[in-house]
């Protein structure tokens, strides 16, 4: 798993009704595994490549909360953007051991950002602590 790095407009966040915490990055950065984690608090030690939308619900005691994962690898990062407007939180989950994939992944998420400056976002610094077994 991993830490979260920046938390911006923490003080602005609310929970909105019928919109979506998306969850993106990446091909291999680890999203459909912080989610299984999320959901189950248990750790899967493999995951296959999520080819389209990954969609999941989290119930609290008073409150459902909907994050929708799509694909990192390149077919599906043209969602990224359309999907957008649908979320009220960006998770943006990078491989923090994958130093060589960092600028990419930031050139991806200033594109996502730069033109969502409102968009409350959470960068998930990943695979920080390495899974045995
Ligand atoms: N060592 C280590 N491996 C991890 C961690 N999180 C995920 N992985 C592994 O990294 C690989 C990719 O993880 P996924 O969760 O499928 O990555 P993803 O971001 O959903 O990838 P796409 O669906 O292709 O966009 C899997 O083999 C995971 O088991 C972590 O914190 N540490
Ligand atoms: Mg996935």
């Amino acid at each position: 798993m991993g830490v979260i790095l920046e938390f911006r407009k923490y003080d602005r966040v609310t929970w909105v009704k019928n919109k979506q915490i998306l969850v993106l990055g990446l091909d291999g950065a680890g999203k459909t595994s912080v989610l299984h984690f999320l959901a189950s608090n248990t750790v899967r030690h493999s995951t296959a490549p999520t080819l389209g939308f990954n969609a999941v619900n989290i119930s609290s005691e008073d409150r459902q909360m909907e994050f929708l994962e799509i694909g990192g690898s390149e077919p599906f990062r043209s969602y990224w953007d359309m999907y957008l407007p649908k979320g009220w939180l960006l998770i943006f989950v990078v491989d923090s051991a994958d130093h060589k994939r960092l600028p990419e992944a930031k050139k991806y998420l200033h594109q996502l950002i730069d033109p969502n400056p409102d968009l409350p976002l959470v960068v998930f610094a990943n695979k920080q602590v390495f899974i045995t077994g």
